[in-house]
């Protein structure tokens, strides 16, 4: 999978080839990651990038021009859909981020100021996606999630291939709880259930505890469950 990111901040990005799961990924070439800097396509000395909107109103724009030539520059490095993160978007979810890891190439623009110019997402952008309903100060911080989310679902790159499959929200319902040693701590004692040694009734304890959590919970994933399995 290669994946490009259109920002004004590219070093946030350098954190990502550093640490865990995506660093992993990179070393194992099963990811490569390129970002591209909005600031190297501004036609002026100061490499201006932002703009007052027109018909008034608070904050900056990012203005089409080095905008839409950093796009077009990232289109033909990497290519693939354009996804623009915005909170105005479509919901990121776990089905989201399976649908995405099936994608080979992709590029991501991460808006920053109040926005971007309308005619980029007109002319440039395939999909809109939003990571929750809050608002962050730009779309670096979601596509660090988005991307975190996808590249740990690429084949090869969790050390247990089981692992990703257990996620909460894999089969719809939230993970229940965990326990490892010792068997008491602080007084509390680890459910015997996990310590019989069968498989059986572990796996429908757990079932039933991810059911219970999630309906106390999150009672909207009602009737999500196992639609991804
Ligand atoms: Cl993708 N961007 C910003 N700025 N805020 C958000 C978001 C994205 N998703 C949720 N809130």
């Amino acid at each position: 999978m290669q994946a490009g990111v259109i920002t004004i901040f590219p070093e946030i990005f350098s954190t990502i080839t550093r640490f865990g799961t995506i660093r992993k990924a990179i070393e194992s070439n099963l990811f490569e990651f390129k970002s591209f800097d909005i600031r190297d396509y501004a036609s002026d000395r100061r490499r201006t990038v932002d703009a007052r909107p027109y018909g008034g109103g608070p904050g900056m724009i990012l203005m089409p021009e080095p905008l839409a030539a950093c796009i077009d520059y990232a289109k033909q490095s990497v290519g693939g859909p354009v996804i623009f993160l915005t909170p105005r978007g479509e919901r990121f979810d776990q089905k989201m981020a399976e649908e995405l890891a099936q994608v080979p190439k992709f590029t991501l623009v991460c808006g920053r100021y109040e926005g971007i110019d309308e005619r980029i997402i007109k002319t440039r952008v395939d999909q809109e996606v939003s990571i929750g309903d809050y608002v962050i100060s730009g779309g670096e911080f979601a596509a660090l999630v988005l991307l975190d989310a996808v590249v740990r679902l690429l084949p090869g790159v969790l050390g247990n291939k089981e692992s990703a499959h257990q996620d909460s929200f894999s089969n719809g319902m939230l993970e229940g709880p965990h326990y490892t040693r010792p068997e008491k701590f602080e007084g509390l004692d680890v459910p015997r259930v996990l310590l019989s040694g069968n498989h059986q009734e572990i796996k429908k304890w757990r079932h039933q505890q991810a059911l219970d959590w999630t309906r106390k919970r999150r009672p909207d994933l009602e009737g999500n469950y196992n639609q991804y399995r």
